[in-house]
């Protein structure tokens, strides 16, 4: 029976393809709000290229895993919101492209008044088609000692929206049918992309900026403005040492340190560094616009070189190594003690093994195991079990790319565009279950992700030779 054109439904869109668009809508908007992100984004294309040249192994070890040939269009940025009801509409949102809520991180023991979770694709197809993720951190003003300031604050956060009618609209539209039609998919980038957008014109006036700011910086940067605006975006590198050399040349300051493990054969976990905020111009809310009084400083760009992921007992190795380095030299936002942090952290990791027969060996990473070849694999015996076949040489193991982040690293991050204030630490105060509640949703276990991921490859391996294990 043939339906007229009205009556036809348009189809779904994978949420993969969403998410995969919003990525490069965003990508696009900072580019031109932020022009040294452009700059830095010419230079990772060019060093990933030349990489991937020159490193053939890499290549085939990488193409186990991911899509080599989106590789320097993988990013993550992130986002700061002030009150629960905007985290979980944002969960909300992010759900719409196939990102979910995983991990919980306090930023607190860092002098950073926020906790935060990352939402991402956790199916590794999904992943692989496109891991986009944006660290989404909760203002905590709880933790804010002056009463009266704290009340103002609150007020400014309690009165605003930052999401519109129009998002409210295609979220519920969303949730209704189950996705959205290409149309209506334009039309929800486009809304969603607008809520991250810098405004320039503060929703305060001055002297209540002036306030904030000498409380702390990121309440400011929170409480001030209409929106959340996109604070940085992140794209990946394969060789994070070479990028961060030429970093200047986008015209921006580098960080002085590259966070997490120190360079290694076999990189683990992940390694960022960045450069610092731009001092922005902004005017305030119903005040005579004279030459600007005000910059304000919190967008920068960063870049990261993803490593192999950690299991629980990797993870308990590099957070007892990275605090033994941290005893012996904390490295200074100058730049001051760098020579004498390189050498300590290279010495305290190597004790952490650098090889991946090792790693694999020890469990201290997690593994995707795949067939070598599918055409002339042998049928094996029936009771042969996946460290057989790998001793046979008829599986492989490739590394499984960190899709999430590091809390010490995150606070490196943020303390490198706060300044000195940043030194000083509050007292750890986690409050996961508060969290969770503001969020309306658990945070998924990274871990768990990761096991599942490995053991769905050994599943697809022992199915292949008909092994039951
Ligand atoms: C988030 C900082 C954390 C990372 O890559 O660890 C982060 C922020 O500054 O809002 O993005
Ligand atoms: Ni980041």
């Amino acid at each position: 029976m043939s339906q007229s054109p009205s009556s036809q439904v348009a189809p779904i869109i994978a949420k993969d393809c969403i998410r995969t668009q919003f990525s490069k809508a965003m990508s696009d908007m900072y580019r031109l709000e932020v022009p040294a992100y452009g700059a830095l984004l010419d230079l990772v294309i060019s060093s990933n290229n030349r990489y991937l040249e020159n490193n053939s192994a890499m290549v085939t070890q990488l193409q186990q895993v991911e899509n080599i040939d989106t590789l320097s269009e993988q990013r993550h940025g992130a986002i700061r919101l002030g009150k629960a009801s905007e985290l979980s509409m944002m969960r909300r949102i992010f759900a719409i492209m196939g990102m979910y809520p995983v991990g919980y991180y306090d930023l607190s023991v860092a002098n950073i008044p926020v906790h935060s979770t990352a939402f991402r694709p956790v199916e590794s197809e999904s992943i692989r088609s496109n891991p986009f993720r944006v660290f989404t951190s909760l203002l905590r003003l709880e933790l804010i000692e002056n009463e009266a300031l704290r009340q103002k604050a609150e007020s400014v956060l309690q009165d605003r929206d930052i999401f519109g009618d129009q998002v409210r609209r295609l979220v519920k539209l969303a949730e209704e049918n189950k996705g959205l039609t290409i149309a209506e998919v334009g039309e929800f980038i486009s809304a969603i992309v607008n809520v991250f957008r810098w405004h320039s014109e503060a929703a305060i006036d001055s002297a209540l900026y002036a306030e904030l700011l000498q409380e702390h910086p990121l309440i400011a940067d929170v409480v001030s403005f209409k929106g959340p605006h996109i604070n940085h975006l992140t794209p990946r590198v394969l060789d994070i040492d070479e990028v961060q050399g030429k970093i200047h040349t986008t015209g921006a300051i580098a960080k002085a340190i590259i966070e997490g493990p120190p360079k290694r054969r076999c990189p683990i976990l992940l390694r960022q560094t960045a450069f610092l905020a731009i001092k922005e111009p902004i005017s305030f809310a119903g005040e005579e616009q004279g030459p600007s009084e005000f910059f304000h400083a919190a967008r920068f760009g960063e870049i990261e070189q993803r490593g192999v992921a950690l299991t629980k007992k990797g993870r308990a190795l590099y957070d007892k190594l990275l605090k033994e380095t941290r005893l012996l030299t904390r490295p200074l936002n100058d730049g001051s003690n760098l020579t004498q942090y390189l050498q300590q952290i290279t010495a305290v990791f190597n004790a952490f093994p650098d090889d991946y027969q090792e790693l694999h060996l020890q469990q201290l990473a997690y593994f995707k195991y795949s067939i070598c070849d599918t055409q002339i694999a042998p049928k094996i015996e029936h009771s042969t079990t996946i460290a057989e076949l790998l001793e046979q040489g008829v599986v492989r193991i490739d590394p499984i790319t960190y899709e999430d982040f590091l809390p010490v690293s995150a606070a490196g991050i943020f303390q490198s565009n706060l300044g000195d204030q940043g030194e000083v630490d509050f007292n750890q105060q986690p409050n996961q279950e508060q969290f969770e509640a503001d969020l309306g949703a658990a945070v998924a276990d990274e871990f768990m992700l990761y096991e599942q991921i490995q053991m769905d490859s050994i599943a697809t391996c022992l199915a292949f030779f008909n092994v039951n294990n």
